[in-house]
């Protein structure tokens, strides 16, 4: 793989973002791309076979149905470019339906490597296609394969699974505003998004009763031990999803049992927990049919097509660069 960052850079990424979110006065945080580690990445492809967070089969249902009619509204020839790229079960669908088209170049962009080796392996065998990863955050991973394409290309981006949804606030407006940046007219992107439904729903999906998400959450602070050296105590930290109605997102936190310090070694902090106090480990933006209409309308794009899964309530969007 070209372009990655070296281990020692990644360590020391991560340990300053470790720092920075665990001394921060108020909420802690802690970012939620961190999740994937080996073990996280497998824990999430347990969490898509759980009954209850049906977010995943949604988009591969829509994706089933619906491959051969997106890829029949591209301007042709199209580079593919994906982000945060998982097993590339969905990706799959849609590269098989672009190989009957034209012989296709597919880079996905990912900070895992363990996700990117095992997406590799998973799409080798479909004809004409050549994949070269990159080992980067999103955006710096989308300006370099946008500086190589050739001239006449278009530049097709997926962002599925409503990855969309973990920036919080104006970060997911501010982040598709950098994403158009990158793109010229004519480009398309591929949006999933995850849709409004009942609370019920929502946080059964994010506490599931056999403790699947709970393992994925607290693999964050077992990676911080593993990586970080530090000392987290996972049975002083519990599970929580909550639904908050004002920003419409399912937040998971990590809330501390007791009174605790907790030393990070490499990040160069102690970090001091109240009782109950959590860290903010991830948000799940849950999203309004309106609210896409002025995400593309603020990022540039033009709103193509839409697929909607109405058993769950999931949305393939198919937006183009203005
Ligand atoms: C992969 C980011 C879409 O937010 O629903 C699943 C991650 N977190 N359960 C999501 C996740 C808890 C997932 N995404």
């Amino acid at each position: 793989m070209p372009a990655q960052l070296t281990p020692a850079a990644l360590a020391r990424q991560f340990a300053l973002e470790v720092s920075a979110g665990l001394i921060k006065p108020g909420q802690k945080e802690l970012p939620s791309k961190y999740l994937y580690d080996s073990v996280g990445s497998a824990l999430f492809e347990v969490i898509c076979a759980l009954p209850e967070y049906g977010l995943t089969r949604a988009e591969e249902r829509l994706l089933q149905l619906h491959a051969k009619e997106i890829v029949d509204q591209l301007p042709r020839p199209v580079v593919v470019a994906e982000l945060g790229s998982g097993t590339g079960r969905k990706t799959r669908l849609l590269l098989e339906a672009l190989s009957r088209w034209q012989s296709t170049w597919y880079h996905p962009i990912e900070i895992s490597p363990s996700a990117l080796a095992v997406l590799r392996r998973e799409l080798r065998d479909i004809n004409s296609i050549s994949i070269v990863g990159f080992e980067r955050e999103y955006l710096d991973g989308l300006r370099e394969v946008a500086a190589r394409r050739a001239l006449g290309e278009h530049l097709l981006v997926l962002f599925l699974g409503s990855t969309i949804g973990n920036f919080d606030g104006a970060a997911g407006s501010d982040f598709l505003r950098g994403l158009r940046e990158i793109l010229q007219p004519g480009d398309s992107l591929l949006l999933g998004t995850d849709m409004l439904k009942s609370v019920h729903t929502l946080i059964s999906a994010y506490d599931d009763p056999i403790g699947v998400t709970a393992a994925f959450n607290l693999n964050l602070l077992a990676r911080i031990n593993r990586e970080l050296g530090a000392d987290f105590n996972l049975q002083q930290f519990t599970h929580h999803a909550i639904f908050n109605e004002e920003t419409r997102s399912v937040e998971m936190h990590l809330r501390s049992r007791t009174r605790q310090n907790v030393a990070i070694p490499a990040a160069s902090i102690s970090a001091h927990f109240d009782k109950d106090e959590t860290i903010w480990t991830e948000s799940s933006h849950k999203y309004s049919q309106d609210e896409l209409v002025g995400l593309a309308q603020h990022g540039g794009f033009r709103r193509q097509a839409q697929w909607m899964d109405r058993s769950w309530g999931f949305a393939d969007n198919l937006w183009i660069a203005k």
